[in-house]
């Protein structure tokens, strides 16, 4: 029994998130953010630039926090990931994410999942948190106007947030497609060659002379 335990702990710690083909289109992307803390390194983009080491900072005592990347073109986003400062924990409480077509958004985006609520001291909210979206999006906000202050002794939440990397796990329209991404546009019969390529594959138009099915991947008998 306990070798069977320390297996199925062994495995748990191996396994990681099933992303099937998804891959993260934020990293190296522009980013933007609604204010600085003085003092740190005044650069959006350090929650995208693939590291876990550097970290974005809005100021304290503002209202409305935002941070916001740039994909540069519409993906299918299927989840977006945050990787926190892990010594500073109390400005997790409060955070939604969102997706949108249009820049800056804040809270008319598109909520992907639920807010990111915990303990105040954010103590129970774990330092990689992820949310799923499953929508079409170019932009990827982070938006917080929750107050955490005096949630632990002698820190100032605030209403600011700082993480230090954010993951945008997609799929690129009209070249792949499928439930994991993993299906690729060109190899579909459509009947039609420019026919356009949803998440789901599907040949407008119909299919090729000898296949079948949605997205026209399947033999005729
Ligand atoms: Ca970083």
């Amino acid at each position: 029994m306990i070798y069977y335990s320390i297996i199925v702990y062994f495995f748990i710690l191996q396994t990681k998130p099933a992303f099937g083909a998804f891959e993260n289109v934020a990293v190296g992307k522009t980013a933007d953010q609604s204010s600085y803390l003085s003092n740190w390194i005044k650069n959006a983009t350090n929650a995208v630039d693939g590291s876990i080491a550097t970290c974005i900072h809005t100021d304290v005592g503002k209202d409305n926090s935002w941070w916001e990347v740039d994909m540069g073109k519409e993906y299918f986003i299927h989840q977006v990931g945050i990787y926190f400062r892990t010594g500073w924990k109390w400005r997790r409480n409060g955070i939604q994410v969102y997706t949108s077509m249009s820049p800056r958004q804040t809270v008319t985006g598109q909520p992907c999942g639920e807010q990111i609520t915990g303990n105040m001291d954010g103590s129970d909210i774990a330092d990689v948190t992820t949310r799923t979206c499953d929508v079409t999006g170019r932009y990827v906000t982070l938006y917080t106007n929750t107050l955490n202050k005096d949630s632990c002794n002698a820190c100032d939440g605030g209403k600011a947030m700082d993480f230090c990397e954010v993951f945008v796990m997609a799929c690129e329209l009209n070249v792949k497609y499928g439930p994991n991404c993993n299906k690729m546009c060109n190899d579909r019969k459509c009947a039609t060659k420019t026919s356009s390529c949803d998440m789901i594959g599907t040949c407008i138009g119909g299919c090729q002379a000898g296949w079948k099915n949605t997205d026209c991947t399947e033999e005729q008998n």
